[in-house]
């Protein structure tokens, strides 16, 4: 039976992305002119060392000119989402499918159903026009599905190259296109240096995805979907500024996503306006316990309710747990823990055992503060780390957490005679709300361009690149598309008790222009009720609306 589409997904369908000009001639109209080599973030010689084939790779900049051997051959790419959703990626894979198709309509595209883990099973679809047109501009990565698999061990690199290389000839890969975040996109120049060891000869393209938009340097503006998905979030926390206007009966406290970066958090302060937004990277910066994240958010609530204001609303980015210093401390214990122990802690089924076994491997002060916190919030920390090592914050209910110890501490005060106000506390978490949302005009225009722009630079035979379109906040006429080498964005990590390379995450900077305008304002915040309420996206109407972009590119773009 055929998906009934909403009326929105009828008209949106019509939508057509505007190409940077220079691609406008299509893959056979541009050349990469290449710069000079590249040097890793930090780590250069463990780098060079790990990736030998690939690691200095010159810049790309896209620009017209004629390559012949483009179009010449049937070429055939595959493409993989991998990671958490985010708004756009349909169109990343129109991008692609078009670009080829204009290149030779020979080529092929192929998806690997499932993420990751569709390489190794070599689940695979080969994508039609009617299937691309049936998903233009629409939000989700349903087509294909998404995945956190991750390709590592030698068998794993085996897989992937066999189903690369295929069984005869006509099967075989060209290109893979891998639309991802900082971990899938480690992963994808891990692929194509093993590759490049084995003489396979197959272009890795990575494309930078993610709603928390760490995904960033000087050489990538943003990572697609954290436009739409900040715009759904500031929608709905501005909702509830207005409910809060209107009832002044409850203090709200929402959890954003952004699993280690507060941008969502930052971003939708920026534009909502709320009584306090915690961002996890001053907290760290300020090495401040939870007990005075607590006061904080105390002493607002004592501030406003002298004022008669009972109500208020707070903001958490979902990664504040892992920036206060003795809980970084006690997750990093957790994650060797829980990583050297694997095993035991499999076989054992009660919560109770699980938790000593752990309390008994960490440090006694660990320990301590491990057994000091509610039993649901220790068993949340002790959950599985994602394939890539990562705590899984957006199972760990900060809010709930954070809510309870103010009331504790609210109490206190009232017996001091320090607070006479009432608190009544609703928390919410806004995450996978997000991500599958029909892109913003935002959104739809960039992945298509991140999209075909990765199609032209694996027909031209390049490898271990990230997609990269520049000059965003220009109109998308002038944004300038190019590749940046994956192992030029790199430094090397603690994951899962080991050191890892792995793509540098962009966090809040407290010197940045976001931040700074936040600052300016949030004391004033505090006491006022200064809310803004930006409303739905906008798809059809002025474009004061309709291209609108983050407020976080504005403020970052006039830094450049
Ligand atoms: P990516 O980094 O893969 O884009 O995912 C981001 C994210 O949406 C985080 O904000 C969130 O913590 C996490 O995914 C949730 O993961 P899951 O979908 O596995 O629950």
């Amino acid at each position: 039976m055929a998906t009934l589409q909403s009326e929105l997904q009828l008209e949106r369908s019509k939508f057509k992305p505007v190409l940077p000009a220079v691609l406008r001639s299509g893959p056979s109209g541009v050349v990469p002119r290449l710069g000079k080599p590249t040097q890793s973030v930090s780590d250069q010689e463990s780098l060079r060392a790990i990736f030998p084939k690939t690691y200095g790779l010159p810049l790309a900049l896209l620009i017209k000119g004629r390559n012949p051997s483009v179009g010449k051959n049937p070429f055939r790419l595959g493409i993989v989402f991998s990671g958490g959703q985010a708004p756009g990626g349909h169109n990343v894979l129109a991008g692609l499918f078009d670009a080829l198709k204009k290149a030779n309509p020979k080529n092929q595209l192929i998806g690997f159903i499932g993420g990751p883990s569709g390489i190794l099973e070599n689940k695979r679809m080969d994508i039609t026009a009617a299937v691309v047109d049936n998903y233009r501009n629409t939000g989700g990565f349903d087509m294909i599905q998404s995945g956190r698999t991750k390709i590592e061990t030698p068998e794993q690199l085996a897989t992937a190259k066999k189903t690369i290389e295929q069984t005869t000839q006509a099967n075989r890969l060209d290109g893979l296109a891998v639309v991802g975040g900082d971990d899938s996109n480690t992963n994808a120049a891990l692929l194509s240096e093993y590759f490049k060891n084995e003489g396979v000869k197959v272009s890795v393209i990575g494309v930078p995805k993610t709603i928390d938009g760490d995904l960033k340097n000087s050489e990538i503006e943003a990572s697609f979907g954290f436009d739409t998905a900040t715009k759904i979030y500031s929608e709905l926390a501005g909702n509830i500024c207005r409910d809060v206007l209107s009832a002044r009966k409850y203090w709200h406290f929402i959890r954003l996503m952004g699993r280690s970066a507060s941008h969502i958090t930052l971003e939708v302060a920026l534009k909502t306006r709320p009584n306090l937004a915690l961002i996890g990277e001053e907290v760290l910066a300020q090495k401040m316990t939870l007990a005075q994240v607590v006061d904080q958010i105390a002493q607002a609530v004592a501030r406003r309710s002298e004022a008669k204001k009972n109500y208020g609303v707070v903001l958490i980015p979902e990664g504040l747990i892992e920036f206060i210093p003795e809980m970084k401390e006690l997750i990093s214990g957790l994650n060797d823990t829980l990583a050297a122990h694997e095993p035991r802690l499999a076989a054992v089924n009660s919560f109770e055992e699980k938790r000593d076994i752990v309390a008994g491997a960490l440090s006694a002060p660990l320990a301590a503060l491990l057994q000091s916190l509610p039993q649901s919030f220790q068993a949340q920390l002790m959950l599985d780390r994602d394939p890539h090592g990562n705590v899984q914050v957006s199972q760990i209910e900060t809010e709930k957490l954070l809510v309870e110890m103010v009331k504790a501490r609210l109490a206190a005060l009232k017996v001091k005679g320090n607070y006479g106000g009432k608190f009544a506390a609703i928390t919410h978490f806004f995450g996978y709300e997000g991500r599958c949302g029909a892109p913003s005009n935002f959104d739809a225009t960039y992945c298509y361009a991140l999209g075909y722009n990765a199609a032209v630079l694996a027909l031209n035979g390049l490898s271990g690149y990230l997609s990269s379109i520049k000059n965003l906040m220009k109109p998308p006429a002038q944004w300038v598309p190019g590749g940046v080498p994956l192992t030029a964005m790199m430094n090397v990590e603690r994951r899962k008790g080991k050191d890892k390379p792995v793509i540098q995450k962009a966090l809040v900077k407290l010197d940045g222009g976001p931040f700074k305008a936040f600052a300016k304002i949030r004391e004033s915040l505090v006491l006022e009720d200064g809310y803004v309420y930006p409303g739905p996206i906008q798809y059809f109407g002025p474009s004061s609306v309709t291209d609108m972009t983050t407020k976080t590119l504005q403020l970052e773009s006039s830094e450049r």
